[in-house]
C-alpha cells in the first residue's frame, strides 16, 4: 500500500540543528534569560513587565499555559509563574498581527508551505476570515456574515450529528458551557476535546473505580507527602511549577520516585530561580530513584508493586495495608489479591526492561511511605493500556488507603489550563444523564441522550461522509489528531471548517469547502463585551475553580470573547428556539454563571463562590469524604491480565512527546534545552545498543515508516538520529512532526485515545 501521509512542512532552519549534552537539572537562571527573551521581543519592555506581573494572581488572570494550580493567595509569590507560562504569555501578547493584507499576500496554496511555527509567528489574527469554495485567498468579512453564514450552514444539515463541536482546553468555563449548550439545543452530543487526546484515560479509570474522573489531592498534600511518585511525565518542561512543589515535599522530607523511560532534566535536580539557592546553583535534588522503563511496562510495574506489598503485608501484618480502609470503602480485593499473586515476574521483567532488584528497591519506597501522593501524565494515559494502569494505580492506592487523606492521593496532572474545568461543564461527548435532565430542566428542553463523537469519531465521521461541518472552539485538531493524512483528507471533506482562534495555525488551511476564521481575544486581554468589563472562571488540575480577567488591551478592535462568539453562534442557529437568552449571556457573563449554578454539580451560587478571594474547590466525594459514588457504593479494585506488547524484528516503539519550546502544537522556538537539542526538530531518540544493532550511527539522517495492522505504510521523512539515554527498542520523537505516524485505529482499550506514546516504526535510510 502507498503511504497515507500528508507531509507537513519542514522549517528551513532546521538544517542548523546542534545536538549538544543532556542536562541533569532544571530552570536555574537560563529559564529567566530565556523567557524574558522571548517576552520582551514578542511585547516590547512594558507589556512585558505590565503582563507577567498579572500573571497567576489573584485579581489578574489565569495562566493560559498549563493546568498546575496556583498557591493559597497567601503564599503567592510577585512573580508567580515560570519560564513556560512567561512564553505563553509572550507568544499570546505579541505586536505581531495577521490582518487582511497578510491574507491578501499570501494564498492559502503559500500558507501550506509553511511550518506551524511560522504560521504562528506571524502574530495574533484580527478580523473575521472566510475562504470561499474554490477560492485561493481568504477575504475579509463581517462578523454578522460569518454567523449567518454559519446558522445557515448548521440549519441546513439532514441532521444536528452531521456537526461536530470541538473544544480546546483554553476555554473559559462561560465558554464552554455556552458552547455545549448550543451544541445540545441544536441537537447533537458531539462534543470532541482535547481530552479525548490526552487525560480521557484518566478520567474512564477512575471514574470507574473511584467513581470520579479527577484527582484526588491538593498542593498542601504535595507539600505534605512522605513519598511522591512520578510516572509518565516531565514536569521540568510540562508543568514548571510543579518543581517549586517538589522542591517543599522534599524540603519537608518527602521521597520522589520517577518512573520514566526518559531521565528527563526535571525529575533529577531543580535549581529554582525564585532563590538564591537555585541562581547559584545548588539547586534540591529531586528523584531519589529512577526507574528507567520500557514503554507501556507501567501496568506490570505496578502489579509487582502490588505482589511486593502484599508479600511485605504477610511477612509483617497490619503494617502496610489498610484493612480498615478496605473493608470499610472498597469492593473486590480478593479477586484483586488472588490475580496479583499469581503475577508472573518474567512478564513483568520483559515488559519493564527493569531488574527484580530494583523494582523491590522500589517498592520498599512505597511500603515505608505512610503518605503517598501518585503523579502521571501523558506518558500513562496515551498507551493502549493506559485505563488498565490507571486502575493499577488506583488498586496500590486503596490497598494502603492512600485516598482521602491529608498528604496522600491521586494526581493526574491536566494538560491545558482549562481542561478540567471544561469537562465539569459539560463539553463531552458522553455526559451522563444527570447533567442531561439538569440542563434540559433549566433550559426547558429536552437534551439529546446518544453519546456523541469523541476525536478519533469525529474525523471517522468526516471520513466516512457523516460529518459535515466542524467548528473548532481553540486548538489546532488537524495537527494535533493523530493520522496527520488520514485527518487532513477527512477534514477537506467538511463543507464548512469554522476555527475560533487566536493564532494561525494550520487548521486554517487544511479546510472544508468554505473555511472561517474567528479571531477572539486571549486571556491576558480586557474583555469589554456588552460595554462592561467581564471576568471569566477556569478550573485547575486540583479542581480549584478561581476567576481570571485580562488587562492588556486587545490584539485587534475587531476581536470578540469566545462567549460573544459562541452566543452569536447560537443565536444565528438557533433564534429563538427554547427562547435561550442568549444576547443576555453575551451581555454579563454572570448570567451564563447563573446557570452554571443551577446546572452543573458542586457550583451551587457559583456566581457568588467566585468572587471569594481565590476562589473555590469542586467538591471530590472520595477525596473529601471518603464517599465513593460508583454503584456499589465503594472503591473498586480491578483486575487486569499483563500483557507483553513485543514488535517484530528491527522494529522500535515509538513515544511522541513534547520539547522544552512548544505548547502542543504552537512552537514557540527550535530549541529543547534540557536534551540538548538545538536549532531543530526533527530528531529521534534512540539508544546506543539500538543504533549498533541496526547499523545506525549518531547523526544519521533517517526516514521514520510506521506499521501497523491495516497494513498502511505512514512515514515521516528525514529526522537526524540522536544517540540518548533511552531503553533499548524505545525510542522518542517530538509531536506533532510525528502524528503522520499514529495509525487512527491505534487507541487506547475504553477511552479511545491516540495511542501517541506507542508507534511501531522502523528507520529507513533517508
Ligand atoms: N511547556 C509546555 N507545557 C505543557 C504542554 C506543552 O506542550 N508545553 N502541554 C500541556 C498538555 S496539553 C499536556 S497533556 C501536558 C503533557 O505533559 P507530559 O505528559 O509531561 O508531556 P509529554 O511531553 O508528552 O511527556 C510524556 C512523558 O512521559 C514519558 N513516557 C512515555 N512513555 C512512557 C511510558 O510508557 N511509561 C512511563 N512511565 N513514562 C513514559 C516520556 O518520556 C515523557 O517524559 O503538558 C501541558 N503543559
Ligand atoms: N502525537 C501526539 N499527538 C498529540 C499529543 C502527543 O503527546 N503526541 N498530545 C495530545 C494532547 S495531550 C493534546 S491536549 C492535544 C492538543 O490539541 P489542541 O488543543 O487542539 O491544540 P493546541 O496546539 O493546544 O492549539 C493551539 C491553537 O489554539 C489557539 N488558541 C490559543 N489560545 C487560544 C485561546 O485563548 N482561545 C482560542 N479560541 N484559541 C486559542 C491558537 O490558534 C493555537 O494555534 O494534542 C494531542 N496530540
Ligand atoms: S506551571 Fe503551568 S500554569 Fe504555572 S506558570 Fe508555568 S505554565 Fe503557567
Ligand atoms: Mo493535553
Amino acid at each position: 500500500m502507498p503511504s497515507s501521509s500528508l507531509e507537513p512542512p519542514v522549517d528551513a532552519a532546521e538544517t542548523a540543528l546542534e545536538v549538544g549534552k543532556q542536562k541533569n537539572y532544571a530552570a536555574g537562571l537560563p529559564a529567566v534569560r530565556v523567557s524574558l527573551a522571548l517576552a520582551v521581543r514578542e511585547m516590547g519592555v512594558a507589556k512585558t513587565a505590565r503582563n507577567l506581573l498579572q500573571l497567576n494572581q489573584v485579581d489578574g488572570f489565569d495562566c493560559m499555559s498549563c493546568a498546575w494550580p496556583d498557591p493559597s493567595p497567601e503564599h503567592r509569590h510577585t512573580a508567580e509563574f515560570c519560564e513556560n507560562g512567561a512564553k505563553a504569555v509572550a507568544w499570546e501578547g505579541t505586536r505581531s498581527r495577521v490582518d487582511r493584507e497578510f491574507f491578501r499576500a499570501h494564498s492559502v496554496a503559500d500558507l501550506q508551505t509553511r511550518t506551524g511555527h511560522w504560521l504562528e509567528k506571524q502574530g495574533r489574527l484580527t478580523e473575521p476570515m472566510v475562504l470561499r469554495p474554490g477560492g485561493t485567498h481568504y477575504e475579509p468579512l463581517s462578523w454578522a456574515d460569518a454567523f449567518s453564514l454559519v446558522g445557515a450552514e448548521l440549519t441546513g444539515l439532514a441532521s444536528p450529528d452531521e456537526a461536530l463541536f470541538y473544544t480546546s482546553g483554553r476555554a473559559s468555563n462561560e465558554a464552554a458551557f455556552a458552547y455545549q449548550l448550543l451544541a445540545r439545543a441544536f441537537g447533537t452530543n458531539n462534543l470532541p476535546d482535547c481530552s479525548n487526546m490526552c487525560h480521557e484515560s484518566t478520567s474512564l479509570g477512575l471514574a470507574e473505580t473511584i467513581g470520579i474522573g479527577k484527582g484526588s489531592v491538593s498542593l498542601q498534600d504535595l507539600h505534605e507527602a512522605e513519598l511522591i511518585v512520578i510516572s509518565g511525565q516531565n514536569p521540568g518542561t510540562n508543568h514548571p511549577r510543579m518543581l517549586s512543589a517538589l522542591e517543599i515535599a522534599k524540603r519537608n522530607g518527602a521521597k520522589i520516585l520517577a518512573i520514566n523511560p526518559l531521565r528527563e532534566a526535571g525529575l533529577l535536580k531543580f535549581d529554582n530561580p525564585q532563590t538564591p539557592r537555585g541562581l547559584s546553583g545548588i539547586g534540591t535534588e529531586l528523584a531519589d530513584r529512577f526507574l528507567q522503563i520500557r514503554s507501556d511496562g507501567d501496568l506490570a510495574l505496578w502489579q509487582a508493586f502490588g505482589l511486593l506489598l502484599l508479600e511485605a503485608e504477610d511477612r509483617n501484618p497490619g503494617t502496610v495495608a489498610d484493612r480498615d480502609f478496605i473493608s470499610r470503602h472498597t469492593h473486590g480485593f480478593t479477586e484483586w489479591e488472588e490475580n496479583i499473586r499469581n503475577l508472573d515476574r518474567q512478564k513483568v521483567l520483559a515488559a519493564t526492561g527493569l531488574e527484580w532488584a530494583e523494582i523491590e528497591a522500589a517498592a520498599e519506597m512505597l511500603i515505608a511511605s505512610k503518605k503517598t501522593v501518585n503523579c502521571w501524565s501523558m506518558g500513562i494515559t496515551q498507551h493502549r493500556n493506559a485505563v488498565a494502569t490507571i486502575k493499577e494505580f488506583v488498586n496500590v492506592a486503596l490497598f494502603q488507603g492512600m485516598i482521602g487523606k491529608p498528604g496522600a492521593g491521586l494526581c493526574p496532572v491536566r494538560g491545558h489550563s482549562n481542561v478540567q474545568g471544561d469537562r465539569t461543564m459539560g463539553i463531552w461527548e458522553k455526559s451522563p444523564d444527570s447533567f442531561l435532565d439538569a440542563l434540559g430542566t433549566e433550559f426547558g428542553f429536552d437534551p439529546p441522550r446518544e453519546h456523541g463523537h469523541d476525536a478519533v469519531a469525529s474525523v471517522q465521521a468526516l471520513r466516512d461522509g457523516t460529518a459535515k461541518v466542524f467548528i473548532g472552539l481553540g486548538g489546532n485538531f488537524v495537527s494535533s489528531m493523530s493520522d496527520t493524512g488520514v485527518t487532513e483528507a477527512a477534514m477537506r471533506k467538511a463543507s464548512l471548517t469554522v476555527q475560533i482562534s487566536t493564532k494561525l495555525n494550520r487548521s486554517h488551511l487544511v479546510t472544508g469547502t468554505t473555511a472561517l476564521i474567528l479571531p477572539t481575544l486571549g486571556r491576558t486581554e480586557r474583555d469589554l463585551t456588552g460595554g462592561r468589563e467581564q471576568r471569566v472562571t477556569v478550573e485547575d488540575s486540583m479542581s480549584a475553580v478561581h476567576s481570571s480577567r485580562g488587562r492588556a488591551a486587545p490584539a485587534s478592535g475587531s476581536l470578540r470573547s469566545e462567549v460573544d462568539i459562541v452566543c452569536g453562534i447560537a443565536r444565528a442557529t438557533l433564534g429563538e428556539r427554547y427562547a435561550i437568552p442568549w444576547a443576555e449571556f453575551a451581555q454579563d457573563y454572570d448570567a451564563i454563571r447563573e446557570r452554571i449554578g443551577r446546572v452543573v454539580p458542586g457550583c451551587e451560587a457559583y456566581a457568588d463562590k467566585i468572587r471569594r478571594r481565590g476562589g473555590f474547590v469542586l467538591p471530590h466525594p472520595p477525596r473529601d469524604t471518603r464517599t465513593f459514588p460508583t454503584e456499589e457504593q465503594k472503591a473498586i479494585f480491578s483486575t487486569s491480565p499483563v500483557e507483553v506488547t513485543s514488535v517484530p524484528e528491527g522494529r522500535l516503539v515509538l513515544q511522541s512527546l513534547r520539547s522544552h519550546d512548544q505548547f502542543n502544537t504552537t512552537i514557540y522556538g527550535l530549541d529543547d534545552r534540557y536534551r540538548g537539542i538545538a536549532s531543530g526538530r526533527r530528531v529521534v531518540f534512540v539508544s546506543a545498543a539500538d543504533l549498533h544493532e541496526l547499523g545506525f550511527r549518531d547523526g544519521d539522517t533517517v526516514d521514520l515508516v510506521s506499521e501497523w495492522e491495516d497494513g498502511v505504510t505512514r512515514r515521516a521523512d528525514a529526522f537526524r538520529l540522536v544517540e540518548y539515554s533511552t531503553p533499548k527498542g524505545c525510542v522518542a520523537a517530538y509531536y506533532p512532526e510525528t502524528n503522520p505516524l499514529v495509525p487512527l485505529e491505534s487507541q487506547a482499550i475504553g477511552s479511545g485515545t491516540p495511542t501517541s506514546k506507542w508507534v511501531v516504526v522502523r528507520f529507513e535510510r533517508a
